[in-house]
C-alpha cells in the first residue's frame, strides 16, 4: 500500500554530464535525501538483478534464513567476476550525479562501498532478537563509515545511496527517512549522537528493543526519538530507483512482507581529501591475480575518471615518471591499457 507518507522517485534529466535536476540536488543538500529514477539504463538494472538472483536464494528457499543481517559478507562486493555490478558501480552518470551533490569533479571522488545484499520477509509472529534487522531502530550511518562525525551540514564529504532492484509493492521494506527542515530543525540538532551505538550508548538494531533501552536509560531521549518516527517518510521504490542520502540523515529499514525478497545495493563515494572515511567493502586488493584477470581487465578498460574513483593515479599525479609509465604499461599491456594520457601529461610538464 502506498500512502501519503510514501515518497515516489522523481526522474533524472537527460543530461548525462549533470543528470540530477537542480531540485534533486537542492533536496539532497537541504532535506538529506532524494529518491530518483532513470539514473541507470534499464538493461543494466536487469543485468545486475540477474547477477543478484543467481547468487541469493529466492524467498521460499530454506537457505533464505541464513541472510538476516545487513550486507553480503563480501559475496557481492565491488569488484565481481561478472561485469554488471562493476559497470553499475562505475557508471559515468552515477559518478556525475555524486559529483553534483558534493559540488566537485568526478576525479575527486573515491569509492568506499559497493555491496549488494538481500533482505527477506519474516513470518508475522517470527521471534525477533535485539540485533534483528527486520524493523530497524531509527539511526544515522556515520559510525560505520567514519571514525569522526560528519562535517557541518553544508559541507558534506560523502554520498551514500541505496539502489533498489525490487518493487516495494511486492516486498514491502521501504526505507524510512526523516526530511530535514532547515538548520533549526530539532530532529537534526548538533552533534548527531542520539543513536544506538554512538558514544556510550549500546548498539541495538531492532526498533522495539532499542526504544525500550532508551526509555530505561535516557527517558528524555526516548521521547525525543519518537518525533523521528512520527516524521518518517517511506520510499515507494521501483527497480532501478536510487535513494541518495547522507551519513547524517535519520533513516531506517522497515519490515518486509512475509515470504518476499528485496534486493538492494548500498554504495558510498567520498571526497578524495576525506581520508577519515573508512572503506566498508573488502575492495579490490584480493581480486588481483585471479586466473581470468577480471580486475586487471576492468582497470585497463576504465576511463580516467573511473580509475580515479578507485584511487588509481591520475595523469598529473607525481607518481608518474618515465619508469612508472613503462612499468605500469608492462603490467597492463596484455589487457590493452592505453598509456597515452600518462605519456602526454609527462610531455606537458
Ligand atoms: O534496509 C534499508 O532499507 C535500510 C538499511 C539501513 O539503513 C542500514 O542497515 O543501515
Ligand atoms: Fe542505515
Amino acid at each position: 500500500m502506498t500512502s501519503q507518507r510514501h515518497i515516489t522517485a522523481t526522474a533524472v534529466s537527460a543530461d548525462s554530464q549533470a543528470p540530477l535536476t537542480q531540485e534533486q540536488v537542492k533536496q539532497w543538500q537541504h532535506s538529506g535525501f532524494a529518491l530518483v529514477s532513470g539514473l541507470f539504463e534499464a538493461e543494466l538494472i536487469t543485468a545486475v538483478t540477474h547477477q543478484a538472483e543467481m547468487h541469493y536464494p529466492d524467498a521460499n528457499s530454506e537457505r533464505a534464513g541464513a541472510f538476516n543481517d545487513f550486507g553480503s559478507a563480501g559475496a557481492l562486493n565491488f569488484p565481481t567476476k561478472e561485469p554488471a555490478l562493476n559497470a553499475l558501480t562505475l557508471a559515468p552518470r552515477l559518478l556525475n550525479a555524486v559529483a553534483q551533490l558534493l559540488d566537485t569533479q568526478v576525479p575527486q571522488l573515491r569509492l568506499t562501498q559497493s555491496d549488494l545484499w538481500p533482505k527477506y520477509g519474516q513470518e508475522q509472529n517470527a521471534k525477533t532478537s535485539k540485533q534483528d534487522n527486520q524493523d530497524q531502530r531509527i539511526h544515522v550511518d556515520y559510525p560505520n563509515h567514519t571514525t569522526v562525525h560528519p562535517s557541518p551540514w553544508d559541507r558534506p564529504e560523502a554520498v551514500e545511496m541505496i539502489v533498489y532492484y525490487s518493487d516495494h509493492q511486492d516486498t514491502g521494506g521501504a526505507t524510512a527517512v526523516v526530511p530535514r527542515q532547515g538548520p533549526d530543525d530539532p530532529a537534526y540538532r548538533w552533534p548527531i549522537v542520539d543513536s544506538p551505538g554512538i558514544a556510550d550508548l549500546n548498539y541495538i538494531n531492532n526498533r522495539e528493543a532499542a526504544e525500550q533501552y532508551f526509555a530505561q536509560q535516557r527517558p528524555q531521549l526516548a521521547r525525543w526519538r519518537q518525533q523521528l518516527y512520527e516524521r518518517e517518510r517511506y520510499t515507494a521504490f521501483k527497480p532501478g530507483d536510487v535513494l541518495l542520502y547522507r551519513h547524517d540523515t535519520w533513516h531506517r529499514g522497515t519490515p518486509m512482507q512475509p515470504n518476499s525478497r528485496r534486493l538492494v545495493h548500498n554504495l558510498t563515494y567520498r571526497k578524495a581529501a576525506a581520508e577519515w572515511y573508512s572503506t566498508l567493502h573488502i575492495g579490490w586488493a584480493w581480486s588481483a591475480y585471479r586466473d581470468n584477470k577480471f580486475l586487471e581487465r576492468l582497470i585497463a578498460g576504465c576511463s580516467l575518471n573511473q580509475r580515479a574513483v578507485l584511487g588509481f593515479p591520475q595523469p598529473n599525479s607525481d607518481y608518474w615518471c618515465t619508469e612508472t609509465i613503462a612499468a605500469v604499461g608492462a603490467r597492463y599491456a596484455p589487457f590493452g591499457m592505453d598509456m597515452t594520457p600518462y605519456v602526454r601529461a609527462q610531455e606537458n610538464l
